[in-house]
C-alpha cells in the first residue's frame, strides 16, 4: 500500500501546526472560507496553457472523457501563489515537546472531546465497521483539518495542474491531476466543490486523489463518497478505511510512555528495533508510573528527545498509522491526541531545556512578559516562532540591546527586572 502522502507533501494537518507556530500561536481555529487565498485564484499564463494542451491528450488516453476534462479546466488555471508554497516549504524539524504543545494543546483537546460527543453515533458505526477506535479517528481528523474547519479552500485541478505543469515533480502531480479527474468522472463531487491544500490534500482528512481512490468509502449510502461536505461522515469512514487497511489492530494501543532504568543502553532504542515486553520489563524498563508493560507483542523503544525526556514503547498500531504520515512526531501526536481525548492525562516525564536552556515552563513565561511589556507574542503556548521572535526584536531594540531575536535565560532574567 503506497503512504497516503509523502511527508514533503504537506497537507492541511501540518499546515495549520506550521501556520500556528508563529507566535506562540493561541487559536487553531479558523473557519472555512470561499474567499481564495492570494495567489490562489487562476491568473493568464500561456505556458501553462499549452501544457493543458497537451495533458488533455495523455489524460484522453487514460480514460478521461471530453466532458470531464472540458468542465473540469473551464474556469482553472494558473495559480502562482501554489508555486510561491512549493519553493518555500522550509524543512525543519519541530522538537516532539513543540510539536505535541500544537497538536495536543488544550483548545484541540477541548474541541475534540465536543467532536467525539457530537458524532458519537456515526463514529461508533464506523468503529463497529472497521474497527478503529472512535477516538483515534477523531485524532487524525483534528489534527489534519481541525476537525474540520480548516480542510482547505484551494481548488484542486488549479493546484495540481499547477503543480504538474511547474515541473519539480511534475510526474507526481500529473498523475494526482489524473486521478482527481476520475474522481470528477466518476461523480463523487463537483470541480466548484473539490477544493483542499495547495499540494491537493483534500477535505476533512485531507486525502491525496490516488489515495482517494483506492481508500475512500460511501458510508452515507447516497453513492458518493463526499469527504468535502461540511457533513464529514464519508471523510471520517475513510480514514478508519485507510487505517484498517494499514493493520490497525482493534484494543491495542499505538503505545504507551515508559519509564527506563538508569543507565539504559540507548542504543536499543529506535523503530524496528522490536523486543517482546517480558525482554523490556527483564531490562528495567516499567510504566510511566512503576507498573508493569502491557503486551501486544514485540514493541520497541523511542526517545525522540533524548534519555532524559519521556519515553515510549511502541506496537504494531504505531505503524498503522505511520502508513497515513510516516514521521514520529506525527504518529505521537495522533496517538497522544487520541489517548487525551479517551480521558488520559499529559505525558508523565517532563521534557529537557532546550538548546538555550529553557524549559517549556520558562518559554511561556517569557511569552507572557513580552505580551505584558508590550511586545505581543499572541499567546503563550511555549513554542518560539516567527511572533515570538519578532518580539523579542522589538524588545531588545527598545531596551538598545543587542537584536538576535533569539529567547535566552539572559533575556528573561531582564524581563523578570
Ligand atoms: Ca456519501
Amino acid at each position: 500500500m503506497q503512504a497516503k502522502r509523502r511527508a514533503f507533501i504537506l497537507g492541511l494537518g501540518a499546515l495549520s501546526l506550521s501556520a500556528c507556530v508563529g507566535g506562540g500561536g493561541r487559536s487553531m481555529g479558523g473557519v472555512v472560507s470561499r474567499a481564495a487565498e492570494p495567489g490562489m485564484s487562476p491568473v493568464p499564463n500561456a505556458g501553462f496553457d499549452a501544457w493543458v494542451a497537451s495533458y488533455k491528450t495523455r489524460a484522453a488516453g487514460r480514460g478521461i472523457a471530453a466532458s470531464t476534462l472540458d468542465s473540469a479546466f473551464r474556469s482553472a488555471g494558473f495559480l502562482p501563489g501554489v508555486v510561491e508554497r512549493d519553493r518555500n516549504q522550509t524543512e525543519f524539524t519541530r522538537t516532539l515537546e513543540d510539536y505535541l504543545a500544537i497538536a495536543a494543546s488544550p483548545d484541540r483537546i477541548t474541541k475534540g472531546r465536543a467532536s467525539l460527543a457530537r458524532h458519537r453515533t456515526t463514529l461508533s458505526a464506523i468503529e463497529s465497521r472497521y474497527g478503529v477506535e472512535a477516538e483515534v479517528v477523531t485524532a487524525v481528523w483534528g489534527l489534519e483539518s481541525q476537525y474540520g474547519e480548516r480542510r482547505g479552500t484551494v481548488p484542486v485541478i488549479s493546484a495540481l495542474a499547477t503543480l504538474a505543469y511547474d515541473g519539480r515533480r511534475g510526474a507526481f502531480f500529473e498523475q494526482q491531476l489524473t486521478a482527481a479527474l476520475r474522481i470528477l468522472q466518476n461523480g463523487d463531487t463537483t470541480p466548484a466543490n473539490m477544493t483542499g491544500s495547495w499540494a491537493g490534500a483534500m477535505g476533512h482528512t485531507q486525502f491525496i486523489p490516488t489515495s482517494y481512490l483506492e481508500y475512500a468509502v460511501d458510508f452515507t449510502g447516497d453513492g458518493r463518497r463526499d469527504i468535502w461536505a461540511d457533513d464529514p461522515t464519508d471523510a471520517l469512514a475513510s480514514a478508519a478505511a485507510y487505517l484498517s487497511r494499514a493493520g490497525w489492530r482493534k484494543g491495542q494501543p499505538w503505545g504507551v510512555e515508559v519509564r527506563l532504568p538508569a543507565g539504559f543502553n540507548t542504543a536499543l532504542a529506535g523503530r524496528g528495533k522490536g523486543r517482546a515486553p517480558s525482554d523490556w520489563a527483564a531490562l528495567g524498563v516499567t510504566t510511566a508510573d512503576g507498573g508493569r508493560l502491557p503486551n501486544h507483542g514485540a514493541g520497541s523503544i523511542l526517545i525522540p528527545q533524548g534519555p532524559s525526556g519521556p519515553a515510549f514503547l511502541i506496537f504494531n498500531n504505531f505503524n498503522a498509522i505511520a502508513r497515513y504520515n510516516n514521521a514520529v512526531n506525527y504518529v505521537i501526536g495522533v496517538g497522544h491526541l487520541s489517548d487525551r481525548l479517551r480521558g488520559a492525562g499529559p505525558l508523565r516525564a517532563s521534557f529537557p531545556p532546550d538548546s538555550a536552556g529553557l524549559t517549556m515552563q520558562d518559554r511561556q513565561e517569557l511569552q507572557r512578559r513580552l505580551t505584558a511589556a508590550g511586545f505581543d507574542t499572541e499567546g503563550s503556548d511555549g513554542v518560539i516562532g516567527a511572533k515570538t521572535r519578532a518580539a523579542i526584536e522589538g524588545f531588545q531594540r527598545a531596551r538598545g540591546m543587542a537584536v538576535t531575536g533569539e529567547p535566552s535565560a539572559a533575556l528573561l532574567q531582564t524581563l523578570r527586572g
